[in-house]
């Protein structure tokens, strides 16, 4: 089949709502889990991994792989069925609300709505040292063959890198005229990146007068989508986020007549 017969047949059958997932046919259920148990590697741990993925719903579940994490951890894959199923109606996907520009008009909405370059300051911030997720979308160099934020004639930049206290980037701001503060969290660990993106966002409403607070932007591959306002930021970027998102999400919240209302200020 040619790939044009196959999108056109894509695009007329209609899709299931629900699904199971799928190894080797169709609905069968087979799902691959990897984990760690805290066991020495032996007869009893692939026993307990196997007890653990039948806890999780896995039957019959196979233990594919085990390998020692030094004298007493175990790393385990096991490969097996689940019985749940996907209610694809029921999945909540939080949306792009605004539209991507290409760089030469997110420049013109800058100049014609600020009449000034709009001032953009980065970091990681707490003992975050991950700066790649950051660079990719500030560096000239950008992401998945787009542009970073310093390629924009319109936008400034200051890239303050990584472990930058919550303090420093607060008066960063401030010395620069933060239009937009970006910060970037990668590591989760006992929930790090909630804690310093509210800790961060806390800052800036007690240092900046009520309105008046930097549009506030976090990134990093694991928050929870829709979770700008629980952690007072005004917008959350995930994994695969490319400089050409943010710049337009910049210009939809800074560069518009009425700009959209905000949750930080
Ligand atoms: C490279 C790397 C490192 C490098 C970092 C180098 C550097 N200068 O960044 C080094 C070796 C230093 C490192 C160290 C550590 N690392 Co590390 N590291 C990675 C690795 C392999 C890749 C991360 C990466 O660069 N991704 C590529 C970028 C482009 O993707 P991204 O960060 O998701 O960014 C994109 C989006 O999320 C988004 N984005 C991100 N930030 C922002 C910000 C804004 C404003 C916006 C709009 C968008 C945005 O846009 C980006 C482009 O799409 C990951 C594993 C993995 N495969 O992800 C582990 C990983 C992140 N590291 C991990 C760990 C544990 C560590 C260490 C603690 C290890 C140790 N015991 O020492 C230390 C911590 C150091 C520290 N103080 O932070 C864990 C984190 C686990 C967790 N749950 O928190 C991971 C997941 C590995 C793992 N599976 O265990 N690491």
């Amino acid at each position: 089949m040619t790939a044009t017969h196959a999108s056109r047949e894509a695009s007329t059958t209609p899709q299931p709502t629900v699904v199971r997932p799928y190894g080797d046919m169709t609905g069968d259920g087979m799902v691959q889990l990897s984990f760690t148990l805290p066991v020495k590697h032996d007869k009893r741990a692939e026993g307990a991994a196997l007890q653990l993925a039948g806890k999780m719903g896995l039957s019959p579940a196979l233990l594919v792989h085990a390998k020692a994490m030094g004298p007493s951890h175990t790393f385990f894959i096991v490969y097996g069925s689940v019985n749940h199923l996907v209610d694809l109606a029921a999945v909540e996907v939080v949306e792009r609300d605004f539209p991507l520009l290409p760089a030469k008009d997110v420049n013109a909405s800058i100049k014609k709505t600020l009449r000034r370059p709009l001032v953009v300051v980065g970091a990681c911030i707490g003992t975050d040292a991950h700066t790649v997720g950051i660079d990719a979308i500030l560096n000239i160099k950008g992401f998945a063959g787009e542009k970073g934020l310093e390629y924009y004639s319109e936008i400034t930049v200051v890239n303050l890198g990584a472990q930058v206290l919550v303090p420093d980037l607060v008066e960063a701001a401030r010395e620069h005229g933060a239009d937009a503060v970006l910060v970037s969290q990668v590591v989760t660990q006992r929930d790090a990146h909630i804690h310093n993106t509210t800790q961060m966002s806390a800052a800036f409403r007690e240092a900046y007068p009520a309105g008046e607070v930097p549009l506030l932007i976090v990134g990093g591959p694991r928050f929870e989508e829709g979770s700008a306002a629980k952690l007072g930021v005004d917008r959350i970027f995930g994994k695969g986020t490319t400089p050409g998102e943010v710049a337009s999400y910049l210009v939809h919240a800074l560069c518009t007549p009425t700009p959209p209302e905000r949750k930080s200020a």
